[in-house]
């Protein structure tokens, strides 16, 4: 649980920065290994299709991650835990490991977000892995938000407005050391409290300069296995990474069972509840299996999943 001033922190600011959120030995370790091994399975696949060499030398996962980029590989959609907005085709790759579950619903992590949103929690679909390789790398036209850097928006403008009263929080998991230099969150300080921004949303949804407090600006440094839990309308967004290695999050969200997710078409679960505890999911294959429902049912209807609300149109967007 959060102790009373890590929580009047929270209200205060709006984010909180929380060492060790998840344990090294029984979460961050194995997770790190589950996807290891997923990137081994992806290099095989490249190298049977003769987009890589198969005679590499010995590569860490950082140096598979770089060259996977250079190659013009996808290897972010393989490995983040969500289906992308638009068409989704029928076989799209994604990951859905039993150590992304662990993590989810860690029981340290979850007391922190129960002492926010109280013990009835879901864990809500909207969530991603970022593995961002150093900015020199990038294409220059390289503009997606798990990739590159991101762009100032909140959280509660990338839903859906069903969800513009949920009661939601965002746990921001650090997987390498998060620093300034390789392109760590940064939040605006006090945010929450104000309403939400328009957002623009070519080519990420960004609020525009003029309504950014400049002063209130704080880069939230954390080391692995460290998160940052923000509130849906803190301002944030990420900085440059100017480093030569990758710098690797997630992004979780959680709110209170019952309330709208904003991602209705995506599979949300309960990850505790004191009412019904037997309503909770334990299952990690059980969770993948909702997921692979989700996207035979999207590929079905073929038709566009539209994840947000704003329009290029829009007058602060001229
Ligand atoms: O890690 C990033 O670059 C941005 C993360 C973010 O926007 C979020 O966690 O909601
Ligand atoms: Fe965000």
């Amino acid at each position: 649980m959060l102790s009373a001033a890590q929580l009047r922190d929270f209200e205060e600011n709006g984010f909180l920065v929380v060492e060790n959120l998840i344990d090294k030995e029984t979460v961050l370790d194995p997770l790190i290994a589950e996807y290891e091994e997923l990137l081994r399975e992806l290099r095989a696949t490249w190298v049977a299709e003769g987009h890589l060499a198969p005679d590499a030398p010995a590569e860490t996962f950082q140096d598979l991650i770089k060259s996977a980029y250079q190659a013009g590989l996808d290897y972010f959609q393989p490995m983040d835990i969500s289906l992308p907005p638009g068409d989704i085709p029928p076989d799209l790759p994604f990951h859905a490991g039993p150590a992304v579950f662990r993590m989810m619903t860690d029981g340290h992590l979850l007391d922190c977000i129960q002492s926010i949103i109280g013990p009835e929690i879901t864990s809500n679909p909207i969530q991603h892995v970022r593995l961002k390789p150093p900015s020199t790398m990038l294409d220059h036209d390289e503009t997606r938000a798990h990739i590159t850097a991101t762009e100032w928006h909140q959280d509660r403008a990338v839903t859906l407005e069903e969800a513009d009263r949920t009661r939601m929080v965002t746990c921001w998991l650090a997987i390498t050391d998060a620093t300034v230099e390789n392109g760590c969150l940064q939040v605006v300080r006090g945010s929450h409290r104000g309403d939400m921004k328009p957002h623009c949303p070519v080519p990420q949804p960004a609020i525009p300069d003029d309504f950014i407090d400049r002063d209130a600006i704080t880069p939230l440094p954390v080391k692995a296995g460290g998160g940052i839990l923000f509130h849906p309308l803190t301002i944030h967004g990420s900085l440059i990474n100017h480093t030569d290695d990758v710098r690797w999050s997630f992004d979780l969200r959680y709110n209170v069972t019952g309330d709208p997710t904003g991602r209705p078409f995506f599979p949300d679960f309960i990850a505790r509840s004191d009412a019904a505890p037997a309503s909770v999911l334990g299952d990690p294959d059980e969770w993948r299996r909702l997921w692979e429902r989700t996207r035979a049912t999207l590929s079905a209807q073929r038709q566009d999943v539209k994840i947000h609300r704003w329009s290029a149109d829009a007058a602060p967007c001229a």
